[in-house]
């Protein structure tokens, strides 16, 4: 059984890795003390998904840490995951809900407190909200301000996740904010040490809520 904890939220990008490479990253999130990980991998077969999707999520697993798929309902059920995290071009989260069942964690991406207020009242459990900086891991996406992240959390009694361009040296932005975690890419992903980005990583969104 896992508890359900988005302090660090890990997303994965596995572009340019070996699938050696890649598993071995994501193990070294997980020791670091990631407490939740996304398989965001847009550049996939179906079939390449659900295969890295079994691989994730054995090990995910050894550190109870609930992993969610990115995009795919179908790929999350096939596999069995925790959950599944739709954007506002995916399914809505509605149908997530209804398709994944009550007991599945269902997340969404929303740039608004209309998009958000929407998505919890389909049945989402946690929102992600950004890019709060410029970030090379999901061009298209437009900055969100933290005004609006500070609106967001005021708006829905669900957690809400900061994400878009955060590492170890920019959180200062986020303090007094109610965010419940934050979500990082790049910042373990592409760590030479993925590990002790991991654990800095962790104790600084900890501390953000202590400072609440
Ligand atoms: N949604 C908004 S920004 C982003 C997503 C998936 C990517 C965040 O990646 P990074 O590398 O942590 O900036
Ligand atoms: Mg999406």
């Amino acid at each position: 059984m896992y508890t359900f904890n988005p302090t660090l939220y890990f997303i994965t990008d596995s572009t340019g890795l070996s699938e050696e490479e890649f598993l071995y990253r994501v193990e070294c999130a997980l020791d670091g003390g990631a407490t939740l990980i996304q398989l965001r991998e847009k550049d996939r077969t179906t079939r390449e998904y659900i295969h890295l999707a079994y691989k994730v999520h054995s090990i995910a697993r050894r550190y109870n840490v609930p992993l969610i798929v990115d995009d795919r309902v179908d790929v999350a059920l096939a596999v069995g995951t925790e959950g599944v995290h739709v954007g506002q071009t995916d399914m809505p989260v509605s149908i997530a809900r209804k398709l994944m069942g009550p007991d599945r964690i269902v997340g969404a991406t929303t740039k608004t407190v209309t998009q958000a207020v929407e998505a919890y009242e389909q049945g989402a459990d946690y929102l992600g909200v950004g890019a709060i900086y410029p970030t090379t891991t999901k061009v298209k996406t437009v900055l969100t301000t933290t005004d609006t992240l500070r609106d967001i959390c005021a708006a829905v009694p669900i957690p809400v996740n900061a994400i878009g361009g955060l590492n170890k040296t920019n959180l200062d932005v986020l303090t007094g904010i109610p965010i419940a975690g934050i979500c990082v890419v790049s910042a373990i992903m592409k760590s030479d040490n993925p590990c002790k980005s991991a654990h800095d990583l962790l104790i600084l969104s900890k501390q953000l809520q202590n400072k609440l």
